[in-house]
């Protein structure tokens, strides 16, 4: 079986754009991979995370994913943080990483704002630890929201590079796995913007832990224009809010975008909204309710990521030890 390796921040509580462009993908992976994930705590902290409020989320993420359907007979569930391997192979690859490579990518330019000089090292460097997390695995396929591409273009070269210069074929190529018609959900107040755990505005997104009230509201309020659905993709054009929603209706009911205008064209969003609203409530209330459950008994969520760490070194450190003894470290 090809090895599945993706990861979460504990950032904030988990968002709809999580759940559908990442989350909600992994479950079915676990019949046909053998599939690692992870928490990625140490990559939150690129920007400041409140201490006790970074073990609460990290905590309330881990519940979310098992509450989602990841399971840990099947899959590994750890935190990033447990794992030594990461942190050793990131210093590696940032060797191996070029100034240049980094000064392209897009999601950092898209963090840090107008505020570059002043955001963390480990902001700009982040990419270089998820090649890590990927390759510390040896992983060859990673489930990912459409924001993430051009990081797994820079793993690929970082991977490249390392086998180049020292003469090996160690490290395997990886491929995403971008799934879904919302494979990039946009803010519900500005639909050029990915939605995003960590926007300063609530009314931005759907949490995983929203009731169904904040969940009707929020998508009452959510940015439209005033034109009726399109009954073709075409009318979507230049529409990026009706585009968004029609993208959520379409994940969440298991189809595409075509379908969706095909029943719901010529009506306007007032009777869309609430139907919108209702599908939401009935795929994410049942999600919330089984998560808040597993945290009633923190006790269990707290072995599942214990045994997981265990079970991703043992995986993870022979592979990083042999990187080691590839660059000419040597061992005492
Ligand atoms: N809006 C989105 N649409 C689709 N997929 C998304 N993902 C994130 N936002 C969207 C996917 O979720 C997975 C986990 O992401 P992450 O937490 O590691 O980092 P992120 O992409 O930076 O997510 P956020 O929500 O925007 O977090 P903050 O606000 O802390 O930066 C990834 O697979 C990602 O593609």
């Amino acid at each position: 079986m090809q090895r599945i390796f993706s990861g979460i921040q504990p950032s904030g509580v988990p968002t709809l754009g999580n759940y559908l462009g990442a989350m909600r993908n992994w479950v079915p992976l676990q019949d046909t991979h053998d599939c690692i994930y992870c928490v990625v705590d140490l990559h939150a902290i690129t920007q400041w995370q409140e201490p006790a409020q970074l073990a609460t989320q990290t905590r309330e993420m881990a519940a979310s994913l098992l509450a989602c359907g990841i399971d840990p007979r099947r899959s590994i569930l750890f935190l990033q943080s447990q794992v030594a391997a990461h942190v050793r192979l990131a210093w590696i690859f940032e060797c191996v990483a070029r100034l240049g490579w980094l000064n392209r990518m897009t999601q950092f330019k898209d963090k840090a704002g107008r505020n570059t000089e002043n955001v963390s090292a480990g902001l700009y460097t982040y990419p270089v630890l998820m090649a890590a997390d990927i390759l510390a695995y040896k992983a060859t396929r990673v489930p990912v929201g459409d924001d993430q591409r051009q990081h797994l273009e820079l793993a690929n070269d970082i991977a490249q590079k390392f086998n180049h210069d020292y003469g090996t074929e160690f490290f395997p190529a990886i491929e995403g796995l971008i799934m879904g018609p919302a494979a990039r959900v946009m803010s519900l107040r500005d639909g050029s913007k990915k939605m995003s755990k960590s926007d300063p505005s609530d009314q931005s997104r759907i949490n995983l832990n929203d009731s169904a009230d904040d969940i009707a509201q929020k998508i009452r309020r959510a940015k439209t224009d005033p034109e009726p659905l399109p009954s073709e993709l075409q009318g979507l054009e230049g529409r990026p809010e009706a585009r968004n929603l029609v993208g959520i209706y379409a994940a969440l009911a298991d189809t595409d975008h075509a379908s969706v205008l095909r029943e719901w064209g010529g009506q306007g969003f007032a009777a869309f909204k609430p139907a919108l609203a209702d599908l939401l409530v009935a795929k994410l209330e049942p999600i919330a309710m089984e998560a808040r459950r597993l945290l009633a008994d923190s006790a269990y969520v707290d072995q599942v990521l214990r045994e997981g760490a265990e079970r991703a070194a043992a995986i993870a450190d022979p592979i990083v030890a042999e990187a080691m003894r590839l660059v000419g470290f040597l061992k005492t």
